[in-house]
């Protein structure tokens, strides 16, 4: 009996453009309509956009390793830009050690030390933005002045240059991405920022009791090797600040679009966690991530030879209709525990309670003050290959 094979839905649709990226619903719409598993020969790669699927593969570490870098380029071929993290390019058992080091370091109970610092932090800066006028723009006088204040303190790096960080992120959230003008540009001028990152991760260079000295202090007692505590301490630098600046902004960007919901908060306090993570479902921060296929692994009707590239749509998923009720609604009336922004299975963000943390804290300090939050003007999109944040948005606050 003659066979063919299922043959999968192709597009030319460029997730990494810049018309992409300033507007991806539609198309995030289009490549879950087309199918499970989308091929995209502009890459070489297959997508996969509905939530079962993205759900399933980021699962399935076995079949679809990090190892091989979860951007598009293969490390098996390809030599990284930097050496690889022990964390988010590994797999088990290599990753087991330090996401073990960095899981305990950064639990709910371990931050706790951190709660009454940082919520009279989230006061000063609140009162201070409120004190130079009822209009501002909630992305540089919040979103960004807030993690980039409170995280690096926590870490432990010194007070100089910190605005390297940003920069930082930025280029290592594009770099998974194709060398498109968003990773050539900075190229150019990014190595003083690598150097200096570097030397911040360097034991004489961290203050005695922030988290860098005890990822150090995790290698005296054998848990990790010397030789790997610089990078662990690097993995916070890279994951930590962009990452949180993206989600401060989109929670702050939900509030100021939904007045109802604010009032609500105002009412309802403890439904700020919740808050933060439908914040984190609705706008995804980090919108994508790749796996390369280690054997000949299935997704949906789909059979994919090894050495493949997946490309995972984390923000279709989030707002895939097969699992959610008006996805594009900001709602505290949903649950959306299970969303994928924060990743799934072994890899998921080791940083999430620390996220959590400076966006309730943040946004508690706000709620104590200000009685209504609305947009001032169009708010301007920060485009990058992997994150999908905010330039600026402009707000007008009633106290
Ligand atoms: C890392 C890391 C982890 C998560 C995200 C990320 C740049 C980096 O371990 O360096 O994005």
């Amino acid at each position: 009996m003659p066979t063919t094979a299922p043959s999968i839905p192709v597009s030319d649709i460029d997730p990494f453009s810049t018309e992409f990226l300033s507007d991806p619903l539609p198309l995030h719409e289009e490549l879950r309509e087309l199918g499970p598993v989308v091929y995209l020969p502009r890459y070489d790669v297959h997508a996969v956009a509905r939530y079962d699927d993205v759900h399933r593969a980021l699962t399935d570490w076995q079949s679809l390793q990090s190892g091989a870098g979860v951007g598009l380029s293969n490390f098996n071929h390809e030599a990284p830009w930097r050496p690889p993290s022990l964390l988010l390019e590994a797999d088990p058992p290599r990753h087991d050690a330090p996401r073990a080091v960095l899981s305990q370091l950064l639990s709910p109970r371990r931050l706790r030390s951190l709660e009454s610092r940082w919520q009279a932090d989230a006061v000063a800066l609140v009162e201070r933005v409120l004190s130079e006028g009822h209009e501002f723009d909630a992305v540089t006088s919040l979103a960004e002045p807030f993690p980039l204040r409170v995280f690096p303190d926590a870490v432990g790096i010194g007070t100089h240059n910190r605005e390297n960080l940003l920069p930082y992120g930025d280029f290592a959230f594009n770099a998974f991405g194709p060398m498109n003008e968003r990773v050539t540009d900075p190229a150019k001028t990014i190595g003083p920022t690598v150097e200096w990152i570097a030397a911040q991760c360097r034991r004489e260079n961290l203050s005695e009791t922030g988290f860098g000295a005890q990822i150090w202090e995790a290698a005296d007692r054998g848990e990790i090797g010397y030789e790997q505590a610089p990078l662990i301490v690097r993995s916070l630098l890279t994951a930590g600040v962009d990452t949180t600046v993206t989600g401060i902004s989109a929670v702050l960007h939900a509030v100021a679009t939904h007045p109802d919901q604010w009032q609500r908060l105002r009412a309802e306090r403890e439904l700020l966690p919740r808050a933060f993570e439908e914040a984190i479902r609705l706008e995804s921060p980090v919108q994508t991530f790749f796996r390369t296929t280690t054997v000949e692994t299935r997704i949906a009707d789909t059979v994919l030879a090894p050495e493949r590239k997946v490309l995972m749509f984390l923000g279709a998923a989030n707002h895939d209709p097969r699992r959610w009720n008006e996805p594009e609604r900001f709602d505290l009336s949903r649950d959306p525990s299970g969303h994928v922004g924060f990743g799934m299975g072994i890899h998921q963000c080791v940083g999430q309670h620390i996220a959590r943390l400076e966006a309730v804290t943040l946004l508690d300090a706000l709620l104590d003050r200000v009685s209504s939050i609305e947009l001032a003007g169009a708010p301007r999109r920060h485009l990058n290959n992997t994150l999908r944040g905010w330039e600026s948005m402009p707000v007008r606050v009633v106290v």
